[in-house]
Formats: C-alpha cells, sequence, structure tokens
C-alpha cells in the first residue's frame, strides 16, 4: 500500500492551528498535553533548557496512539519553529516557592517575558498572545509593552483559575456537583483578588441564597490563598494541572471562536473606571481574542475592594515601568 500526501499537517485545504507554548515547565507541558489531547491545534513546545521541549514533546507525540490524538506535537529552543502561530502561551519563568508571594517574582520573570514575547512576535506577528507568568498582571503588561499589539490580541489568565477554585469549594461545601456551580473572580491576581459571591450560582440560584455568610467568607479567603496552600503542599513549585486547564479552556474558547465569557485579565482603557491597566473582568473570548469586556454592577463594597486589588496592580506596574526593560 502507498501513503499519499504528507502523514503530518493534512491537505492544503486544510489548515490546523498552530500553538507555541513558551516555557515547558509544569504549567507549560500540562496545558501543552490538553491541547494535544484535545485536538485543537498543532503544538510547539519552546524553553530555554536544550533537549526538554524535544523530550517532552516527543513523550507527548509517542501518547498519541494510546490517545487517538492526530496532532503535531514539536520540542525546539529556536523560535523560527513558532512562524505563524495563531496562539503563543507564555509560562516561561520562575514559579513560587514556599514564602514567597507572587511579586517576588517581578525583576527576574520581567526580563524572561520581555525576551520570549520580542522573539515570539517577530515570528507570528498575527498570533494572541495568552500570558500565565506570574506575577500575571505585570506580565501580561510587559507583553503589551514590548508587542505593541492590540488590547483584543494581549489577554492574560488567572481569572479562570481562580473562579475555578472557588467553583471546587462552592461545589464541596454544598455537596452538590461541580457542573451546576458557576462563580466570578475579578481584580488582580493576588492576595487582593475579588471573589463575587453574588455573582456566583448554582444553576442561577445565587450562593447568596444556599450558604451563610460566614461560609461565604471562609470560600473567599480560601479562594485567595488557594494558590498559597499548593505551593505550602509542593514545597518545589506551584500549581500546575488547574493552571493549565484553565489556559486551555481559554485557548480553546479562542481556537474555536466560542465567544466565551471568561474571566480574563485585559487591558482597560475605562472600563470599571480603570485607565491603562489590566485586570481581571468578564471577557468575551473569540477567534479575535478579546472581543469585549463586560461591565458589572458593582455595590460599595465591591467597587472598594476592585479598587485596593488595582492599587496593588498599579504598585507591580510601577515595578515593571522603572526596570527599563522595553
Ligand atoms: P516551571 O515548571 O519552573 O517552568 C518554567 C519553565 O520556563 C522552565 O522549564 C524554564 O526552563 C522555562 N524558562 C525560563 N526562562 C526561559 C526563557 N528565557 N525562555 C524560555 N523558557 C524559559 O514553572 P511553572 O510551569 O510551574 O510556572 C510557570 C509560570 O507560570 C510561573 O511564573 C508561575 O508563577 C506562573 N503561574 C501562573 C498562574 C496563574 O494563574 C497566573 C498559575 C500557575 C503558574
Amino acid at each position: 500500500m502507498r501513503f499519499i500526501g504528507k502523514r503530518r499537517g493534512g491537505p492544503a485545504y486544510f489548515k490546523r492551528k498552530k500553538v507555541t507554548v513558551i516555557g515547558s515547565g509544569h504549567v507549560g507541558a500540562t496545558a501543552a498535553f490538553l491541547i494535544a489531547q484535545k485536538e485543537l491545534a498543532d503544538v510547539v513546545l519552546i524553553d530555554v533548557i536544550e533537549g526538554v521541549p524535544q523530550g517532552k514533546a516527543l513523550d507527548m507525540y509517542e501518547a498519541s496512539p494510546i490517545q487517538g490524538y492526530d496532532v503535531s506535537i514539536r520540542g525546539s529552543n529556536d523560535y523560527t519553529d513558532t512562524a505563524g502561530s495563531d496562539l503563543v502561551i507564555v509560562t516561561a519563568g520562575m514559579a513560587r516557592k514556599p514564602g514567597m508571594s507572587r511579586d517576588d517574582l517581578l525583576s527576574t520573570n520581567v526580563k524572561i517575558v520581555a525576551e520570549v514575547v520580542g522573539k515570539a512576535v517577530r515570528h507570528s506577528p498575527d498570533c494572541i498572545l495568552l500570558i500565565v507568568t506570574n506575577p500575571l498582571d505585570a506580565m501580561v503588561y510587559t507583553a503589551k509593552q514590548v508587542s505593541g499589539f492590540p488590547r483584543s490580541r494581549v489577554i492574560g489568565m488567572a481569572g479562570v483559575l481562580d473562579s475555578a477554585r472557588m467553583r471546587s469549594f462552592i461545589a464541596e461545601a454544598l455537596d452538590v456537583s461541580i457542573e451546576d456551580v458557576s462563580a466570578f473572580v475579578l481584580g488582580g491576581h493576588g492576595d487582593m483578588m475579588v471573589p463575587l459571591p453574588r455573582y456566583s450560582t448554582v444553576s442561577g440560584i445565587p450562593i447568596t441564597e444556599l450558604m451563610s455568610a460566614e461560609k461565604i467568607r471562609e470560600i473567599c479567603e480560601h479562594t485567595a490563598s488557594g494558590g498559597a496552600e499548593i505551593v505550602r503542599l509542593l514545597k518545589t513549585g506551584s500549581a500546575f494541572y488547574a493552571p493549565g486547564a484553565a489556559v486551555v479552556e481559554m485557548a480553546e474558547a479562542i481556537l474555536k471562536d466560542k465567544k466565551r465569557i471568561l474571566p480574563c485579565a485585559a487591558y482597560l482603557e475605562g472600563e470599571y473606571g480603570v485607565q491603562g491597566y489590566f485586570m481581571g473582568v468578564p471577557c468575551k473570548l473569540g477567534g479575535s481574542g478579546m472581543e469585549g469586556i463586560i461591565e458589572l454592577d458593582l455595590n460599595e463594597d465591591e467597587r472598594a475592594a476592585l479598587q485596593r486589588s488595582l492599587a496593588s496592580v498599579q504598585r507591580l506596574v510601577e515595578q515593571v515601568d522603572a526596570l527599563e526593560h522595553f
């Protein structure tokens, strides 16, 4: 028997989407593996360490006959292999260890994010950038400065993860299916994040009608400290299964033009009274990236919490600007 055409890449009339994941560590590799399993796109894994992206990509490709996915997965240290990517996911950088806050990573990670975004956009000028590296709100700002992309094409992942944590705690407390629980966490991805119980529901019923104020306060605090809890347990790094899954939920919304409404770090131009900063807000995610922002009607307490969160984002951005890496 003779095969006509190439095993990889498909016929000329069918162009598979291409995703580059920069940083082949815990979050990057988890996201790449999920993207392949869901057959969302061909994947290129990049890292500064030689052999790591190549080895992990080969390992994932060798899992494909068992899992039954038909995509190409390649590992590389060379950005020419990333050329023409539709989506570039940035997970490169240091993760925190016990005793560290996300903000402690700023001076190391700003250099890494500036470098990798510069290289990636040279080869994929039309891509959408999805940033994961912490401290998130400052790193996504760095990516926007370096790329010069419009705000629709520079998005940060944090709210999907924080909301997933809150959803899991709500489902556990009420002993209900996770499928019926939705939750919204706004603001910066730090200790001052803003869980919104009024907009968190079980099959449309606000949790404020299902739980005591005390229990809700406990869940909100647990949500804000959920990342630190995992760092304490792991001791050598931070969470990656839920973050990887959160990245892929956003990637899927973009690659399939699903127009999902998800909490994302978006560059605000007057929305929520904020000008020129990235913050977590409800966004429409589709084929063009961040296609719109929904402005919720916040009460006085929620507005005050968002202001406190903004102040912490502003302090981080001031540090980025002072470092002058671009
Ligand atoms: P880790 O497993 O250490 O992987 C990071 C990878 O980046 C390593 O393989 C490094 O070799 C690589 N890297 C470092 N410098 C470069 C460079 N210049 N070019 C290419 N690759 C490089 O960390 P991780 O995957 O657990 O976490 C990655 C980042 O994501 C960290 O900054 C975390 O804090 C962050 N993170 C954010 C969230 C959010 O919700 C925003 C959640 C989880 C992790």
